[in-house]
């Protein structure tokens, strides 16, 4: 037995569309505990410290006006092997190439707008838990 705590957040095009039940829906009937949720506002710095492997890369212009433009929901779920669990609820980061059946698969469409976030290993969920509920 591995417990996990991982840190999800919906992101804004999730909000704004009224996903946040549907997406915690699927975390607890898989057996995930919620531990921690808090709904916020991304700013610039916020953005970059939270995506800081990605400030470089040509996609982060389009990220980081995306992930500053609505409320989210940040997260914290515990439970056995949690962080794998969660990414493989989520589906690929692609929407279009995400399987039937994930979050992302199901209910999204384009790579920006892909709904939610979650912690891809150990460091990264102790790092992003650490920086939204501190
Ligand atoms: P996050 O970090 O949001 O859970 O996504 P993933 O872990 O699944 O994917 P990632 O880190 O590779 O990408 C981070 C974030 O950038 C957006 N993105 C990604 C984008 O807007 N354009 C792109 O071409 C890629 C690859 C989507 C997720």
């Amino acid at each position: 037995m591995a417990i996990e705590s991982t840190f999800i957040m919906v992101k804004p095009d999730g909000v704004a569309r009224g996903l946040v039940g549907e997406v915690i829906a699927r975390f607890e009937r898989k057996g995930l505990t919620l531990e921690k949720i808090r709904k916020l506002d991304i700013d610039e710095d916020l953005a970059r410290r939270h995506y800081e492997e990605h400030v470089e890369k040509p996609f982060f212009p389009e990220l980081l006006d995306f992930i500053t433009s609505g409320p989210v929901v940040a997260m914290e779920w515990s439970g056995e092997s949690a962080i794998m669990v969660c990414r493989d609820l989520m589906g690929a980061t692609d929407p279009k190439k995400a399987a039937p059946g994930t979050i992302r698969g199901d209910l999204g469409l384009i790579v920006t707008h892909n709904l939610v976030h979650g912690s891809d290993g150990l460091e990264s969920a102790s790092r992003e838990l650490e920086i939204f509920f501190g």
